[in-house]
C-alpha cells in the first residue's frame, strides 16, 4: 500500500471542497450529493482497510434511501451483512473530514491503531441506487479502493438489501445463497412458491397487490419478482420512473403523511404496498368504503409475523425464545398487543436498524421492525437446526412436522441479512395467505393510537441529546419537562423528540387516544423544540 499515492489521488482528483463537518449517521454519510465526492473516495480507501481488518469482503452501498434525489450517501456493510461497527463510524467520520494533506497520516494511524496487517488481501462489493449522482460517486469509491490496492466487484444498480445479501453470500462461500442477483431472486422466489402450496384457507385472501416503487431501484427488483412469481402473486407496479425519486410516493411519504401516493390507483379495501428509494423499507395500506386511509406499518408487520411464528412454535412443540424489538416510534397500541395479547417479550432500542439487529440477535428468533417499515427476522443457527430437525424427525407428530416445515420455509423467504422491503412483502403475503386474511382481518388484531410526526429545523440539531432509547430528552435542559407537561393533558399521551441521523432536522413524534388531539400535541412539542433548541423556519 503506497500512502503517498492514496493522498495524491485524493488531493488531485477527489479534493475536499466542503469545509463543514460531515458525520457518519444513522445509515452512513448522507447529505447533498454535490459535496460527497471526496467522502466516497475516502470511503473506498476505508472499505479496503476494513476488509483487511476483518479479512473478509466488505460492502459499500451508494444511496440516500428515502431522502430526495438531490441527496446521496454511502454506507459500509460489515462481513456478516451488518451495518458498520459503531467504533468504525468514528473512524469513518474522521477520515471523511481531515484535510487532503492529512489523508496519508490518518490512514497510517488507523492501520496502526486497529492493528491492521496491510498484506491481507482486501475486497469490496459495490452497489448503487438509481440517483443521477450515484454512478459518478461509485467511480470515486472505486478510485479510493484502487489507490489502496484493493479489489472490487461492482454490481451496479441494486437495492440495499441485495448488497447485504451479496456480502453475506460471498463471506459464507455460498452457504446462505449464491452470491449473484439471480441467486437472490431464485432463493426468495422459490421459497415463496414452495411455502405457498395450495389455496388460501379462506377466499378473503386475494393474491394481488399494488406496489409503489418510489421511482427507485426497487422497481427493477419488483419487476423481476413479478416475472418469477407469475401465477402465485400478481404485483401491479407503480412509480417506476427514473425521476421524482421518493417525491410524493414511497414508504416514508406514506408513513409520515398518512396518505396514499396520488399515482397509485387505490381501490376499496385492496392491499397497497409502498417501498422506499433503496427498497429496504415497506409499509402496507388501504382505503375503505368511506375513503378513509388505513396504514399497516412496520409495527403491524412485526405483530403479524410474531403472531404467525408464535402459533407455529406452539404447534411444533419447539421451545425457542421468540422476541420482538421496536423503537420509540412503535405505536403504543402495538406494544400493548405484543406484551399483553401475544405475550412475547419486547425490547426498545434507539432508532437505526443496526441497534435493532444487534438486539434481535439475543433471541433464538428475533423479529425487529421500525414503525417506518424497516426490519426483518433473524434466527440463531441452533434455532434453524432445531426447526429442521423437528420437521424431519420420526419422533414428531404430523402436526408438529407440518408446523416446523412451515417455519423452515418461512426462514428461506426472509432476507435475514437486513430489512428487505420485497422479502418482507413476500413474508407478509405468505402469512396472509396461510391465515386466509384480507387486509381488514390483519388490521383487526389491535387498534393503533392516533399518531403524528413532524420535522423541526433548528440551527444545530446536535444540541439535542436523548436517553432511555431516545424516549427522554436530556438536552436542552428543561425541554423534557415541557414535553411531560404537554402530554399529561391528554389520555394515553406520549411524545418524544430526537435529532435525525439522515436529515438536518429534529423529529417530533406524538400519539394519544383521540385523533383530534394528536396534531395539537405534535405542534405544541414542536414549538417547545423551536423555543428551547434554536428553531429556524423550514425553507
Ligand atoms: C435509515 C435507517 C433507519 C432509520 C431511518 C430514519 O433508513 O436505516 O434505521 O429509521 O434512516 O433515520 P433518522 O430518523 O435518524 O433520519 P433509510 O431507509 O433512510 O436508510
Amino acid at each position: 500500500m503506497d500512502f503517498s499515492v492514496i493522498e495524491n489521488v485524493g488531493k488531485t482528483q477527489h479534493p475536499k471542497t466542503y469545509d463543514g463537518h460531515i458525520q457518519y449517521g444513522t445509515a452512513g454519510f448522507r447529505t447533498r450529493a454535490t459535496i460527497l465526492d471526496h467522502v466516497l473516495y475516502r470511503m473506498g480507501v476505508l472499505a479496503v482497510l476494513r476488509s483487511k481488518a476483518k479479512n473478509a469482503v466488505i460492502g459499500l452501498m451508494i444511496t440516500a434511501s428515502h431522502n430526495p434525489e438531490c441527496d446521496n450517501g454511502v454506507k459500509l456493510v460489515d462481513p456478516a451483512g451488518e451495518m458498520l461497527e459503531a467504533s468504525w463510524e468514528k473512524i469513518a467520520t474522521e477520515l471523511a473530514n481531515v484535510n487532503d494533506s492529512d489523508i496519508s497520516s490518518t490512514v497510517q494511524r488507523i492501520i496502526s491503531e486497529q492493528n491492521i496487517s496491510i498484506n491481507t488481501p482486501a475486497s469490496v462489493i459495490i452497489g448503487r441506487d438509481t440517483r443521477t449522482s450515484s454512478a459518478a460517486l461509485a467511480n470515486s469509491s472505486i478510485a479510493g479502493i484502487t489507490a489502496a490496492n484493493g479489489t472490487f466487484k461492482n454490481f451496479g444498480v441494486i437495492t440495499t438489501p441485495q448488497l447485504h445479501y451479496l456480502v453475506v453470500c460471498t463471506n459464507t462461500n455460498g452457504s446462505y445463497g449464491d452470491a449473484t442477483l439471480e441467486g437472490y431472486y431464485r432463493k426468495l422466489s422459490n421459497a415463496f412458491k414452495s411455502i405457498r402450496g395450495g389455496s388460501p384457507s379462506s377466499d378473503k385472501y386475494v393474491p394481488s397487490v399494488k406496489l409503489d416503487a418510489a421511482n427507485g431501484v426497487g422497481a427493477i427488483a419488483a419487476r423481476e419478482f413479478k416475472k418469477q412469481l407469475e401465477g402465485f402473486l400478481n404485483i401491479e407496479i407503480y412509480n417506476v420512473a427514473n425521476e421524482n425519486l421518493n417525491h410524493e410516493c414511497g414508504a416514508d411519504y406514506v408513513k409520515v403523511q398518512q396518505v396514499p401516493p396520488a399515482t397509485v390507483p387505490v381501490e376499496i379495501n385492496c392491499r397497497c404496498v409502498s417501498i422506499d428509494g433503496d427498497a429496504d423499507r415497506v409499509v402496507y395500506y388501504y382505503v375503505d368504503e368511506k375513503a378513509k386511509f388505513h396504514l399497516l406499518d412496520g409495527d403491524r408487520i412485526a405483530t403479524l409475523v410474531a403472531g404467525y411464528f408464535k402459533e407455529l412454535l406452539n404447534k411444533s412443540g419447539l421451545n425457542l425464545k421468540l422476541g420482538l424489538v421496536q423503537t420509540a416510534y412503535a405505536n403504543g397500541g402495538s406494544t400493548h398487543y405484543i406484551e399483553n395479547v401475544l405475550k412475547i417479550p419486547v425490547a426498545c432500542v434507539p432508532t437505526g436498524v443496526k441497534h435493532l439487529h444487534h438486539k434481535a440477535l439475543e433471541f433464538d428468533i428475533g423479529i425487529y421492525f421500525e414503525a417506518n417499515g424497516h426490519g426483518t427476522v433473524v434466527f440463531k443457527d441452533s434455532a434453524i437446526e432445531a426447526i429442521r430437525e423437528t420437521s424431519a424427525s420420526s419422533d414428531s407428530s404430523t402436526a408438529q412436522k407440518d408446523a416446523a416445515s412451515k417455519l423452515a420455509s418461512a426462514i428461506e423467504v426472509i432476507n435475514q441479512t437486513v430489512g428487505d422491503a420485497l422479502s418482507d412483502m413476500l413474508l407478509v403475503e405468505t402469512i396472509l395467505h396461510a391465515n386466509g386474511w384480507d387486509v381488514l382481518a390483519w388490521e383487526s388484531s389491535y387498534n393503533d393510537l392516533p399518531n403524528k410526526q413532524v420535522k423541526v429545523k433548528v440551527e444545530d440539531r446536535n444540541v439535542i441529546s436523548t436517553t432511555d432509547a431516545e424516549r427522554k430528552c436530556v438536552k436542552p435542559v428543561g425541554l423534557q419537562e415541557e414535553i411531560d407537561k404537554i402530554v399529561s393533558r391528554y389520555p394515553k399521551g406520549r411524545s418524544f423528540i430526537r435529532a435525525s441521523g439522515t436529515e438536518d432536522v429534529v423529529r417530533v413524534y406524538a400519539e394519544c387516544e383521540n385523533s383530534t388531539d394528536v396534531e395539537k400535541i405534535a405542534q405544541d412539542v414542536a414549538s417547545a423544540v423551536r423555543r428551547l433548541a434554536g428553531g429556524v423556519s423550514l425553507s
